[in-house]
């Protein structure tokens, strides 16, 4: 069987898929560069029956072309992400463990070492997509895994979130009808391409449905404005922190800018707002701007996107509507029993969208399901009036920050490491941008000078950028409790108290 996403674009050779840095190109373009890739991946073999390939690409055609190659080649894609320093690659590329890893020219000194010390095959991507031979390509049945995205947890490092095609279909088919995409659809991406907002919400879901996706190099407001400005972007999605920048850019700019930044944003189709909660002062403003009601929407990387405001009818503040197209949710108390109407629960998700399992983790997949196959998020919530509000999640240790999840967690291990530091907690502070304002109380060893700065330094080699506190204090000690535990809110106030002041 051949991925389904190949077969339907083989009746549309013509038409434009994809416009990026590189260029323009067609579906044609993209199947036969694909091919290439995929016959490359196969040094003569039939099928890499799911071995790993880890691409460090830009946003772009040889990233897109890659990302098929890989599929068609019946390899599992791993999108490694571009902003991340070589510690964190190393990382995926011990737990991964790819056959191969495929970087782009000007992103390769970030993984060679790390490649070349595993033993790893380093393609380049100037060489990968190019001009060249076809051969065979296997069948890929649907059940078989796609693609491997890293997601942090309550437990250790990231976990690799296993995706299959039949999965990917799913999550496409199931936005697909509810918000309607057409071949006639043109959309704007520039959100990074290893979470499923990019990937599947953006990317998969115009070529499933032979559309036309625009793929800007990197999020800038003012690049994004002028582009919708003209007029023909018909579908525009984005996490809140984005539309918050896109108001304030909006604000600094002068009248005739504003307006002719609002008639472009006022033709699209559908503006579309996810990976964090909406605040509702950022839709209202959006409204007034643009004449644009955002449709908020709620997923998580293992479940793709599970409830949504309609596409017609009326879009609730502050709530993210109900389930999509094939995906079943229920609101259950902390025995898994369902709850009562307009009671809070936690959220477990089920149906075809649902990942298959976590990467060589077999109890933490155990631990995310219900005997009966539900999927805990760790997300809480109460439906209203048919309705479903987001509460926030079980954990205080899962953080996100500008639509990056984060582990608290994960952090505090890493602060741990440096010998200046003695113990740490990790909060997430509210806050108007980011959403969680990632944030590090800390104790000094005494004989050893660290402040902000070294501190952050020091977190900066070692972890993604979004991961790096904002604002770092020293403190005597830890607020605990009469068991010895971090009492997180009490450390979370620490830092609310002094913003206001
Ligand atoms: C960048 N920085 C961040 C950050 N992104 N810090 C905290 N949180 C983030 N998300 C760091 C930068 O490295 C820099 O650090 C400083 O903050 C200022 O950077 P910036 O230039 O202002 O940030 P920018 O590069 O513009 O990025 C902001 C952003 C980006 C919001 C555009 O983070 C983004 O694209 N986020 C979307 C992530 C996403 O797609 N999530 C979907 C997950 S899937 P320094 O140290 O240099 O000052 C999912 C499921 C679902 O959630 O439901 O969709
Ligand atoms: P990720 O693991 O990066 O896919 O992030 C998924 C998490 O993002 C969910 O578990 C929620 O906590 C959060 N999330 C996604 N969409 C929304 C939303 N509309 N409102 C509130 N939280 C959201």
């Amino acid at each position: 069987m051949t991925p389904n996403i190949i077969e339907r674009s083989e009746a549309r050779r013509d038409r434009i898929a994809v416009i990026a840095p590189e260029g323009v190109f067609t579906y044609g373009d993209l199947l036969d560069a694909s091919a290439v890739v995929a016959t490359r991946l196969l040094a003569g073999r039939d099928d890499m029956e799911g071995e790993r390939v880890c691409f460090l690409v830009p946003p772009g055609w040889a990233h897109v072309a890659t990302q098929w190659g890989i599929w068609r080649a019946g390899g599992i894609a791993v999108p490694l992400a571009t902003s991340h320093p070589p510690a964190e690659l190393a990382y995926v590329l011990d737990d991964a463990q790819p056959e191969v890893v495929v970087a782009h020219g000007e992103l390769l000194g970030r993984v060679t070492e790390s490649a070349q010390d595993r033993g790893l095959t380093i393609l380049q991507t100037e060489a990968l997509v190019s001009l060249g031979p076809t051969g065979q390509l296997p069948s890929v049945d649907a059940a078989r895994p796609a693609m491997m995205l890293y997601t942090s947890g309550t437990t250790g490092r990231p976990k690799g979130v296993v995706i299959s095609h039949a999965n990917v279909t799913a999550q496409v088919e199931s936005l697909t009808t509810a918000w309607d995409w057409r071949d006639t659809d043109q959309v704007l991406l520039h959100l990074p391409l290893h979470h499923v907002h990019g990937i599947v919400n953006i990317l998969t879901s115009a070529l499933w449905n032979g559309a036309i996706c625009e793929i800007l190099p990197r999020f800038n407001p003012v690049d994004v404005w002028e582009r919708l400005s003209r007029g023909d972007v018909t579908v525009y999605m984005a996490v809140p922190t984005v539309y918050r920048r896109l108001i304030d850019a909006w604000e600094d700019a002068d009248a005739p800018t504003r307006e002719a930044w609002s008639a472009g944003a006022r033709a699209c189709r559908v503006m579309i707002s996810g990976s964090a909660a909406l605040p509702v002062p950022t839709l209202e403003r959006w409204q007034e701007i643009t004449g644009q009601r955002l449709l908020e929407r709620y997923g998580m990387t293992e479940i793709g996107m599970a409830l949504s405001n309609p596409l017609e009818g009326e879009r609730r503040a502050g709530h993210v509507g109900r389930p999509l197209p094939g995906v079943s949710v229920r609101l259950v108390n902390d025995e898994d029993e369902p709850v009562e109407d307009e009671t809070q629960g936690n959220i477990q998700v089920q149906g075809p969208t649902v990942f298959a399992k976590y990467w060589n983790r077999d109890a933490e997949t155990e631990a995310v399901f219900t005997a009966d196959g539900w999927f805990r998020t760790g997300d809480q919530a109460v439906v209203q009036g048919g309705a479903f509000r987001i509460l926030g999640r079980t954990s205080v240790d899962i953080l996100k920050t500008g639509g990056e999840k984060i582990s608290a967690l994960e952090i505090e291990d890493v602060l741990r490491g440096h010998p200046g530091v003695t113990d740490c907690a990790v909060v997430g502070v509210p806050d108007a941008d980011w959403g969680d304002k990632v944030c590090a109380a800390v104790v000094r060893t005494p004989s050893e000078a660290v402040n902000h700065e070294t501190l952050r330094a020091y977190a900066k080699e070692r972890l993604a950028p979004y991961k790096v506190p904002k604002e770092i204090r020293i403190v005597d000690a830890l607020p605990r409790n009469a068991m010895g535990k971090v009492m997180k809110q009490a450390v979370r106030e620490l830092f609310e108290v002094t913003e206001e002041e």
